[in-house]
């Protein structure tokens, strides 16, 4: 018994560091769709510019500290919404929208997608696998786990997960609230709750300046209380972003022990901001079709599967807006939508009139 139990754990260790593995960067953890090359301009839209081509460290702490905030993170946001509804640049429903986001960092928009296209997608994302152009891995909780891992980015081998990405009510909806239109960066497809411990999605996907990601979690079915859900808490956007360095992961560490480094640091550092502001959880009890946005510091995870028999079939989306330096933090690397990186610019390449920025970290 204390055997089969021990073994049960280490299937639901391994499998936990494959899920928190799924970060969104350059990471290969994962099964993963080999990635395009992306056409981003590095043209950055910031109150400090900064040369992409003269960062040495893709870490926070190499940037200076820099607005524009995203507009309804500033601390007029209630007056430029109202001013916004009053010239006719948006209606009285997205006011509405915008004001709560201000306010809880994230929305829910029920029944956003219609059924035939969640179906249409779900079915498309099956029939790949079943072809075999995407394998899953199995990313078992306990031997009877009866679900398969996630997939990162498998909008890159089946056309009908790329056009729910690019749907024009999630496009418009996270480029309103990051007041910058949005890019499709990455898509995450899963059968099964992640279980992966709460955090904030910009440790993850970084921008420079702060706060310009947005990302949505689309149910692809019913979701069932014991799956699992997604669990969020509202109001932690607005506490202080937290990266790798501010909980003591050094370069060296990330390099050498990976997640394991994340997991003892980061993940029990976020569990102590939850506790120490009495963040309160909720969890997202869907719809097919409903849909979940949230900030860049939203603090959010998966919560526990009480049953695993329960699928929890969702895909997640992550847009970055333009205008900003996308990277890793953890890993110190730029994100994938910069391209390869040999093809980044060289220092005084790509902004001429920017010769370096203030103060880079070596
Ligand atoms: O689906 C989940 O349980 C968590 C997903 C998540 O945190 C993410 O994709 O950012
Ligand atoms: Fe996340």
């Amino acid at each position: 018994m204390a055997n089969g139990l021990s073994r049960v754990k280490t299937i639901a260790r391994s499998w936990g560091t494959a899920a928190r593995n799924l970060t969104l960067g350059r990471d290969d953890a994962l099964p993963v769709a080999p990635a395009r090359p992306p056409a981003r301009s590095y043209t950055v839209d910031a109150d400090i510019p900064v040369d992409i081509g003269c960062i040495k460290v893709f870490r926070a702490e190499s940037f200076p500290e820099s607005g524009p905030s995203p507009w309804l993170d500033r601390p007029d946001a209630l007056d430029t919404i109202e001013r916004r509804v009053a010239r006719g640049e948006i209606t009285a429903r997205q006011a509405e929208i915008c004001r709560y986001w201000t306010e809880h960092g994230y929305y829910v928009a029920r029944g956003a997608i219609d059924p035939d296209t969640i179906d249409e997608a779900w079915t498309a994302y099956e029939a790949a696998i079943a072809r075999g152009d995407l394998t899953l891995a199995p990313e078992k909780a306990a031997e009877d786990d009866p679900h398969p891992g996630r997939y990162l980015n498998p909008h890159l081998k089946v056309e009908e997960l790329d056009r729910l990405l690019k749907h024009p009510v999630l496009l418009n909806f996270s480029s309103l609230v990051l007041g910058r239109q949005a890019i499709p960066f990455q898509t995450i497809a899963s059968h099964k709750g992640s279980q992966q411990s709460e955090h904030s999605d910009s440790i993850h996907m970084t921008t420079y300046p702060l706060g310009y990601l947005a990302a949505c979690w689309v149910a692809m079915e019913d979701i069932h209380a014991d799956c699992g859900p997604l669990v969020y808490y509202p109001g932690t956007h607005r506490l202080p972003y937290l990266f790798s360095h501010d909980v003591g992961i050094s370069t060296d560490d990330f390099r050498e022990r990976g997640y394991a480094a994340y997991s003892e640091r980061y993940e029990p550092a976020i569990k102590r901001e939850i506790a120490d502001h009495g963040a309160e959880p909720q969890h997202f009890l869907a719809r097919k079709g409903d849909v979940l946005f949230w900030h860049a510091n939203l603090l959010h995870g998966g919560s526990a599967r009480n049953d695993l028999r329960h699928s929890r079939k969702a895909l997640v989306h992550h847009y970055f807006a333009e205008g900003c330096i996308c990277y890793h933090d953890l890993s110190s690397s730029t994100s994938a939508v910069h391209g390869p990186v040999e093809s980044l610019p060289t220092c005084g390449a790509s902004s001429p009139d920017i010769k370096v920025r203030r103060k880079i970290a070596s």
